[in-house]
């Protein structure tokens, strides 16, 4: 009997572990933004010279940072946003993601202020402060589709008119899109 319910327990294990492996296949888990700098929770080690090489590019290098793919983005809670600026085009663009604050919230960052780089070099800076007071997302979705790279993906910087002290009612010049790395310093 106990041998009998030993062999079933050994089953489901098995099972619950191919379920996971069928799970992560589908997941692909390829990292879409990675924070750097003063954190207190990191996922995973240092820049590697050789695989890393569009950080060395970019000359950026960390002993140990915290990598989102897109289902660690979309955990943390998918804001939307239906945004349009004056130079855009008529209909406006829902664009969905996760809050600035929650991404900082989750690698509990210990810095002032945040530099947001996109895969151009294009980097803006912003208080932690100005951040949290605002509507601030993480854009990974426009319109229902995934931000693609080519596109404004994997990640744009999305926050209405106004979000900032001094923004003029009309720019959306700081909103950062192909981003890839976010520093907090
Ligand atoms: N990566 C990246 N993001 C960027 C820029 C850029 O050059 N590179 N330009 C900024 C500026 S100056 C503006 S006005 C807005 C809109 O740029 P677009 O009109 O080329 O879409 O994107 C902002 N985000
Ligand atoms: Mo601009």
């Amino acid at each position: 009997m106990l041998s009998r319910l030993a062999l079933i327990a050994a089953l489901c294990v098995c099972l619950v572990a191919s379920h996971d492996r069928a799970k992560a296949a589908e997941e692909d888990g390829a990292v879409l933004v990675t924070v750097t700098g003063k954190l207190g929770k990191t996922n995973r080690g240092a820049a590697d010279p050789f695989l890393d090489a569009f950080f060395a590019y970019h000359e950026v290098s960390f002993e140990a940072a915290y990598a989102f793919d897109r289902s660690e983005l979309a955990a943390l809670g998918m804001e939307e946003l239906t945004l349009s600026y004056p130079s855009w085009p008529k209909a406006p663009v829902t664009l969905r993601g996760p809050s600035l604050a929650a991404v900082l919230d989750r690698v509990q960052a210990q810095g002032k202020s945040v530099k947001i780089q996109a895969l151009d070099g294009y980097a803006v800076q912003f208080e932690i402060e100005t951040l949290r007071k605002g509507r601030f997302i993480l854009a990974i979705e426009g319109d229902g589709r995934p931000l693609a790279i080519g596109g404004r993906g994997p990640a744009w910087l999305a926050f209405p008119p106004g979000s900032y002290p001094d923004q003029p009612k009309d720019s959306d010049k700081k909103l950062v899109w192909p981003v890839f790395h976010i520093a907090v310093e």
